[in-house]
């Protein structure tokens, strides 16, 4: 197994993962036939052995020589292909877009500022710095900031989202994981840009 899978500490890093495992499994499998291809024409169509027809003559249109059938076979499986991670990459953006509009989530607003993280907990208690959530609860983040922009990131989680003066974007996560999760600032805000991190505490 995939040893930066099993380093995310859950969703929507888990669904994330299993896009990328998607592309990279089609990109070798279309990588493979590709260059098979190749191969095979380069030892086929060899110097000395292609007959004398085939040479292309000034003027002269060469004759239809496709293989129906091929051309069908190769466009059914690229339509299936693209409509695969078409699909199914928008399925994954709007789950992972999709905030869970049930009672049972953990909301936590998150201003950002110059430089620093301060969190709000849902019955007001207002820390700086770290944050602590329960494991296995969704947890959603409200983010915004007090000065300029920033981009509050959760990269063991594989989420973002701008923190922007004024609004409010919405990431959840759910943790599955205990642990201690680095928090970045991801939008250069000033000198103190590159120490403007916080963590996650995951408790359970
Ligand atoms: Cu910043």
């Amino acid at each position: 197994m995939n040893k930066l899978v099993l380093q995310v500490p859950g969703e929507p890093g888990y669904t994330w993962w299993s896009l990328f495992h998607l592309y990279q499994a089609l990109g070798i499998l279309i990588g493979a036939i590709v260059v098979g291809i190749m191969i095979y024409f380069i030892v086929k169509y060899r110097e000395g052995k292609v007959s004398e027809s085939d040479d292309i003559k000034p003027g002269v249109v060469p004759p239809e020589r496709g293989n129906i059938r091929i051309i069908v076979v190769f466009f059914a499986f690229t339509a299936v292909v693209l409509f695969s991670l078409a699909s199914y990459s928008m399925f994954v953006t709007s789950y992972i877009e999709r905030v869970p509009d049930t009672d049972d989530v953990i909301q936590i607003t998150v201003v950002g500022y110059q430089w620093g993280w301060r969190f709000i907990y849902p019955n007001g208690t207002e820390v700086v710095g770290e944050v602590t959530v329960p494991l296995g609860k969704t947890i959603v983040f409200r983010i915004t900031s007090n000065d300029v922009f920033h981009k509050f990131q959760l990269k063991d989680f594989r989420v973002g989202a701008d923190a922007l003066p004024g609004a409010y974007n919405v990431i959840w996560i759910k943790p599955e994981k205990p642990g201690r999760y680095l928090i970045q600032c991801y939008e250069l805000c000033g000198v103190g840009h590159a120490n403007m991190i916080a963590y996650l505490n995951v408790v359970g």
